[in-house]
């Protein structure tokens, strides 16, 4: 072989292998990367379509399901590793106190989030003056039922969730009563069953989600948050409580990784520090899920084959 043909040989197998494995990632640990799931669709969803891109790279993962809340202490104790949905709305305190611990905040997502309480559109001749929270709060009788006696029912969500929805009814003085369901898809079956009889129902939401392209709908308007409203009782409608305010109306969408991730795979760890899903894309992995019928990790699959260059731009 002559010199110039074993330097273009040399040079495309080494063109190759930067491809398909770039230099960082030799040196990650093969310890599995134990990815969190938590108990929301997307949530599952995304995790499987980065676990799957991390396995296509070479690395082991391993699929840790977890608290809203707890994930985070567990996160900054290097007992898992990733998480690649944090909600502003409902995780920002304990991810603002794991932080304190060396969490790391991988940076946001494009998408842009918010989580609270949602009725759908008929609702609004029900209650006029919605989407204002005192006009909700005006017609609670609408929305009472024998479990809440005078009071309407709010049907809230689970309780890890994080979402002190009891205590801003008591700091906002509101005629209202949380009924927290056990879990997501009880949420979706409530709304069904309101929305076939058109009857007046408040329930917990959040936006991207798949229910939007199945129900026309919106956020009740709470007091505007304020960082301060969930430390400060004197800020706020309520000079006495925390808790008076709404949460985020564009809350953000983070990524977040354990202390230790950076040193062990830093080949993954520049890969999801890339990672980013917008508003639609996050409502289209639900829906695969909750509307179509597909396990997580099929969605993930598919996910995967139709958005190659998406992907291709956080792996290279
Ligand atoms: C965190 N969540 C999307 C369920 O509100």
């Amino acid at each position: 072989m002559n010199f110039l043909k074993l330097f273009a040989t040399v040079s495309v197998v080494g063109a190759a292998l930067a491809g398909a494995a770039p230099q960082a990632r030799a040196e990650d640990s093969s310890d599995p990367i134990r990815i969190v799931t938590n108990d929301w669709t997307s949530q599952i969803v995304l995790s499987n379509i980065v676990g799957q891109l991390l396995e296509s790279l070479g690395n082991t993962v391993e699929y840790r399901s977890s608290d809203g809340q707890l994930q985070y202490t567990a996160m900054a104790n290097n007992d898992m590793d990733f998480q690649v949905e944090v909600w502003e709305g409902s995780q920002s305190e304990s991810f603002n106190k794991a932080l304190q611990q060396g969490l790391v905040d991988l940076g946001a997502h494009t998408a842009v989030t918010r989580e609270d309480w949602w009725y759908p559109e008929y609702v609004k001749e029900v209650c006029p003056g919605l989407p204002d929270w005192k006009a909700l709060d005006a017609c609670a009788e609408k929305f009472a039922t024998a479990e809440t006696g005078t009071k309407g029912r709010f049907v809230g969500p689970p309780a890890a969730w994080g979402k002190h929805y009891a205590e801003r009814i008591q700091a906002l003085k509101m005629n209202f009563q949380e009924v927290p369901v056990g879990q997501a898809a009880t949420l979706w079956a409530e709304l069904q069953s309101a929305y076939d009889r058109k009857e007046p129902i408040v329930l917990f939401n959040w936006t991207p989600n798949f229910i939007e392209a199945k129900f026309k709908g919106e956020f009740v308007e709470f007091p505007e948050f304020d960082a301060a409203c969930f430390k400060d009782p004197a800020w706020g409608q309520n000079p006495d409580a925390i808790y008076d305010c709404g949460a985020p109306a564009s809350g953000y969408l983070k990524k977040a990784a354990s202390p230790a991730f950076e040193t062990k795979w830093p080949g993954a760890f520049a890969v999801l520090k890339k990672v980013n899903f917008t508003n639609p894309e996050i409502a289209a992995a639900a829906a695969m899920v909750d509307v179509d019928g597909m396990s997580p990790e099929e969605a993930a699959e598919k996910w995967i084959s139709d958005n190659e260059a998406t992907w291709k731009a956080w792996v290279e």
